[in-house]
């Protein structure tokens, strides 16, 4: 398999249109462990501005990098955004960085259900980092965590959406708090109030610090790439890193097997609820009587 980028788009759209296929162009593939970054918090927090200002930071180091905005509001290419794209022009003649939008159509309000997929896919294309964007209300945001060893929650001082954010169970997701747009006023207040839920919080072991960025100027973005390998290395020393592949290949696995049971039932002519039933769990359970 050419490992270019325009194939791994390919492959990425062949993924989305039949999820079955997935299975057959990933199995065998030799894959890399990327460090595989989850990014989420309020619609216009500048979650895709700081993407663009860390993978300036990540090419440094020559690493390769790839993005997957799910669902975004203000997409990074082609899409309505002019200034977005002006910003994300450099790194599309570069090819050490893919940027790919995804829908986040398919599961029930969550993640796309090719992403885990896609990310599999990527690690056999050697990517060294893998940065998913997600935004939305529900279950996007905490699906994430599926997906990503290290997850950054995006706020921005003066967003009224921050502190319903941090209510609905998000500060225990957060591995990393990210205050952007730190040049607006209200960043300290912000930061107490994160730093109160995070007391009520049952967090232990890692406390998520809490970075101050302004991402149109590129302004604690290496503090925030040092913490984000900081809190790797604490996965890889605690061992919890173990726990969080386990919990990914589960949901992966749920995936997979949903998309058969779609498949099943959607192909099947059934009638009755024990027809459609027994269809079913007769093609994913031998035993089934
Ligand atoms: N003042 C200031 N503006 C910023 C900063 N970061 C981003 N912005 C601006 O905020 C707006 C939204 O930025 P985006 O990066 O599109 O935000 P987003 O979170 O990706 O938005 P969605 O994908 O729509 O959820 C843009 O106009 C950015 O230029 C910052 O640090 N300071
Ligand atoms: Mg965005």
């Amino acid at each position: 398999m050419e490992k270019d980028m325009k194939t791994l788009s390919r492959l990425i759209t062949q993924m989305e249109n039949d999820p079955l296929s997935a299975r057959k162009i990933t199995k065998g593939l030799d894959k890399k462990e990327a460090t595989v970054i989850g990014i989420t918090g309020p619609a216009g927090a500048g979650k895709s501005t700081l993407v663009n200002t860390m993978i300036k930071e990540y090419r440094k180091s020559g690493y390769k990098v790839g993005v997957i905005a799910v669902d975004p509001s203000s997409p990074f290419s082609g899409g309505a955004f002019l200034g977005d794209r002006i910003r994300m022009k450099q790194h599309f003649t570069d090819e050490n960085v893919f940027i790919r939008s995804m829908a986040s159509r398919g599961a029930l309000g969550g993640l796309n259900d090719s992403i885990f997929d896609v990310v599999e896919l990527m690690k056999g294309f050697d990517f060294d980092v893998i940065i998913v964007e997600t935004v939305g209300a529900g279950q996007t945001e905490i699906d994430i965590v599926y997906v990503a060893q290290t997850v950054l929650l995006v706020l921005s001082p003066g967003g009224g959406d921050e502190i319903q954010m941090l209510k609905a169970g998000l500060v225990e997701i957060a591995d990393v708090f990210v205050i952007n747009k730190s040049d607006m006023p209200g960043a300290d207040t912000l930061e107490l109030s994160i730093r109160a839920m995070l007391e009520i919080s049952e967090r232990k072991d890692w406390i998520p610090p809490i970075v101050r960025t302004v991402a149109t100027e590129g302004t604690g973005i290496r503090e925030l790439v040092d913490k984000i390998q900081e809190h790797e290395r604490y996965l890889v020393e605690s061992g919890k890193i173990r726990e969080r592949q386990k919990r990914r290949v589960k949901k992966h696995a749920e995936h997979i097997l949903r998309n058969r049971i779609r498949k099943v039932l959607n192909e099947s002519e059934g009638d009755s609820v024990d027809e459609l039933l027994n269809m079913t769990m007769r093609t994913i359970c031998k035993d089934w009587k």
